[in-house]
């Protein structure tokens, strides 16, 4: 069965695990025959590729990972010939070797038709300008935006990250309609604008497209006040295509997984089961169309949770929650564990507190502390001690764990992130 992305995101779920069923036949049996650790992977647990007989069976098999991928480094978990690879990407962890990615001339239509399809979910045409401020290069995120709304008929403003003052020229001279970029970065631009004596409110941007890092919602409706636009979340990873695999639509009520080429999973990180419907856990995916390098139950490490109803809008597919953290990023201080994110959505509750923020994990003897950097609005004139001990106790109440140290700082002096991805934890023990 062929499907048109007109229908397929709105298909019965019934029908559409028929779809699914029949391309993990097909993923499963490519990844087999083509990629030899795939194959020893299915020879040591006793299973062939007959064995799968739809994504139910999934479960059969065992997980891949990022470790998987260094040690397959750099191209030994594709599975075609590098005369039928047109492109490469990588995405680079924060040690060791870079992931590698690869893509097949289809491989690219599915992810300018992935990309196109969240575009077109928000109301976009090809009337519409984007400016991308994602990185150009091996990062995903720059030539995946790209290639989608060139297909669309949008015109495209490769402005890539960085050199924001020129920027926001361009989306002021050119009546820019809708930027992609991180969140962060988002915030960042709006504060140059504002230096440079623009509102950026003002600006003719209906749409901001985030992604690529965490966002609470306070962080969202703080880009979409400031831009007086919508902000709608993209989810997405290199090794299963890079953005694009999940799409917020208008109702801003989780994103749309594009399960006809992704099928997701989500999992106990500690004991790797499958978690009930509905509840949280870490997202495992398996591409279901993709040539040159196919993924089978990969750990993704972001933590999330599913949503099977269908959506306001009407489109059936599973939605995901915004990513809450990383399994790998859980802080543990003194034995109270929380995510970077908890912390984001207590703080941003402050109206006296801007959107930017630092953690710093240290070491005293044997005892781990956590001190909190938080930063003022402009506008700030109350007393710095009570908003300290007021941040202190909200902190203590939903999370039980008080920093030992508050900072609160100038508007301006966190440093912001102009290219890439964020950091917030600094952990120095
Ligand atoms: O960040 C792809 C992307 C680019 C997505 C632009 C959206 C927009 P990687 O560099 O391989 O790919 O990093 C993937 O980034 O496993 C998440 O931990 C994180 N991530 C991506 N999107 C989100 C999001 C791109 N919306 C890793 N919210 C993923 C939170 C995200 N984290």
């Amino acid at each position: 069965m062929r499907t048109s992305d007109v229908d397929v995101t709105r298909l019965p779920r019934d029908e559409l695990r028929e779809v699914q069923d029949e391309r993990v036949r097909n993923v499963v049996r490519h990844a087999y025959e083509n990629v030899a650790f795939y194959r020893e992977q299915f020879d040591d647990i006793g299973v062939e590729p007959g064995d799968i007989e739809g994504v139910e069976d999934l479960s059969k098999l065992p997980f891949t990972t990022k470790e998987d991928f260094r040690d397959e480094y750099p191209t030994g978990m594709f599975a075609v010939d590098m005369d039928e690879v047109v492109r490469i990407h990588a995405s680079s962890g924060t040690t060791g070797k870079p992931k590698i990615v690869g893509y097949t001339r289809d491989d690219l239509d599915v992810w300018r038709e992935v990309m196109a399809r969240g575009f077109r979910g928000v109301g976009l045409t090809s009337d519409d300008s984007l400016q991308n401020a994602y990185s150009y290069g091996l990062f995903t995120g720059g030539f995946g935006f790209h290639d989608g709304a060139t297909a669309m008929g949008m015109a495209v403003v490769p402005t890539g990250g960085g050199n924001t003052q020129r920027q926001v020229e361009m989306l002021a001279d050119l009546g820019v309609t809708a930027i992609c970029l991180t969140p962060s970065y988002a915030l960042y631009l709006a504060e140059v604008a504002e230096d440079m004596g623009y509102d950026p409110a003002d600006l003719e941007l209906s749409t901001v497209l985030f992604g690529a890092e965490p966002c609470t919602e306070p962080m969202r409706n703080e880009i979409e006040e400031r831009f007086d636009a919508t902000a709608v979340e993209n989810y997405g990873l290199s090794e299963i295509i890079g953005p694009g695999v999940a799409v917020e639509c208008l109702e801003q009520d989780g994103m749309h997984i594009w399960e006809d080429h992704f099928y997701p999973e989500v999992i106990n990180p500690e004991t790797g089961e499958l978690v009930g419907e509905g509840e949280e856990g870490e997202l495992v995916l398996t591409t279901l169309t993709k040539q040159a390098l196919p993924v089978l139950r990969y750990r993704t490490g972001d933590l999330t949770t599913l949503n099977y109803d269908t959506c306001e809008c009407g489109r059936t597919s599973v939605r995901m929650d915004s990513v809450t953290g990383r399994a790998d990023d859980l802080i543990i201080v003194r034995g109270v564990n929380f995510y970077p994110s908890e912390v984001e959505s207590v703080v941003l509750e402050f109206d006296e507190v801007a959107p930017h923020y630092r953690i710093d994990l240290r070491r005293e003897g044997t005892l781990d502390k956590l001190d909190l950097t938080v930063e003022l609005t402009e506008d700030f004139d109350g007393s710095r001690d009570d908003l300290e001990s007021r941040i202190r106790k909200r902190l203590s109440n939903v999370l039980s764990f008080s920093p030992d140290d508050v900072t609160l700082v100038e508007p301006g002096e966190i440093e912001r992130t102009k290219v890439g991805k964020v950091q917030r934890v600094y952990d120095h023990r």
